[in-house]
């Protein structure tokens, strides 16, 4: 079986990839349903930016942002909420999501209360200051741990599909992020499904900048982005979260049997 393949979705003006071009409730409909079509398992449905130093949104705008979304794509493909707002959450969940994408690591109550599945990130800091000054004692162990207690907290409250993300970009340099890949298999361990973003985002640019040293920009960061999804899922990530989804999809039925016959992964 092929690692599953979450799509990227941002009903936002400021995602730092995809921020307005799908601000439009029909046009973000579209490119879910697109999305979906391209193979992906589930639609992760965002309405406030999480990037470096983005300003928070009102809670009732991002509601009307999500919500409509949300319903119109819950009966074709499964779809996740990407909030750090309960009520949010709870809205989405209500019109259909049946996913709580959590990058607070904090809302497990409301994904046991809605009996959905729940995916707790590992962050430093907030969006706003998080990539300031990222520093850890030993950046494996602690997001393993942080991981280990939210993931406990969440299985405890009665949420039965927990996910565990290392929350790549999160208020972390890029020697961090390469450092968590590099030991992904110690989150693996932890027994629960692990999830991994590393889809455009900054620390692949410098990785492929161009002859003058110019960092690529976020629409040019394809191969990173499959190069690490790749490197994610053979070291047992059993789902990537994707702005590229066809070809994720097409490198993840590649690395799927690689895995089983390497015995890597769930
Ligand atoms: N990354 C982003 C947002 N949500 N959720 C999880 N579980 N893991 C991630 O790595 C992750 C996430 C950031 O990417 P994007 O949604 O494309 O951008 P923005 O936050 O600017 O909307």
């Amino acid at each position: 079986m092929r690692p599953s393949v979450m799509g990227v979705l941002n009903v936002t003006p400021d995602s730092f990839s995809d921020g307005g071009r799908y601000l439009d409730p029909e046009q973000a409909v579209a490119h879910g349903l697109e999305l979906a079509a391209q193979g992906a398992d589930v639609v992760d449905v965002g309405g406030e930016s999480s990037r470096p130093g983005a300003t928070p949104v009102p809670e009732a705008e991002e509601r009307a942002r999500v919500v409509p979304v949300v319903e119109a794509l819950a009966p074709h493909v499964r779809v996740s909420v990407d909030t750090v707002k309960p009520a949010v959450a709870s809205a989405a969940l209500e019109a259909g999501a049946t996913m709580l994408n959590d990058i607070s690591a904090s809302l497990w109550p409301i994904a046991a209360e809605a009996g959905a599945g729940y995916v707790a990130m590992h962050m430093q800091g907030t969006p706003r200051t998080m990539q300031r000054d990222p520093h850890y004692r030993e950046v494996v162990d602690e997001v393993v741990e942080f991981l280990r207690e939210r993931a406990g907290a969440a299985s405890e409250a009665g949420v039965t599909e927990v996910w565990v993300d290392p929350g790549i970009g999160f208020g972390k340099t890029a020697a961090h992020n390469l450092t968590l890949l590099r030991h992904l298999p110690a989150l693996v361990d932890l027994g629960y499904p692990v999830l991994v973003g590393t889809s455009r985002k900054a620390f692949l640019g410098p990785l492929a900048a161009d002859a003058q040293g110019t960092p690529a920009p976020a629409g040019e960061r394809l191969e990173g982005s499959l190069a690490t999804a790749v490197w994610a899922m053979a070291a047992g990530a059993a789902m990537v979260r994707v702005h590229d989804v066809r070809p994720t999809v097409e490198a993840a039925t590649l690395v799927g049997p690689a895995r089983v016959a390497t015995g890597g992964g769930q």
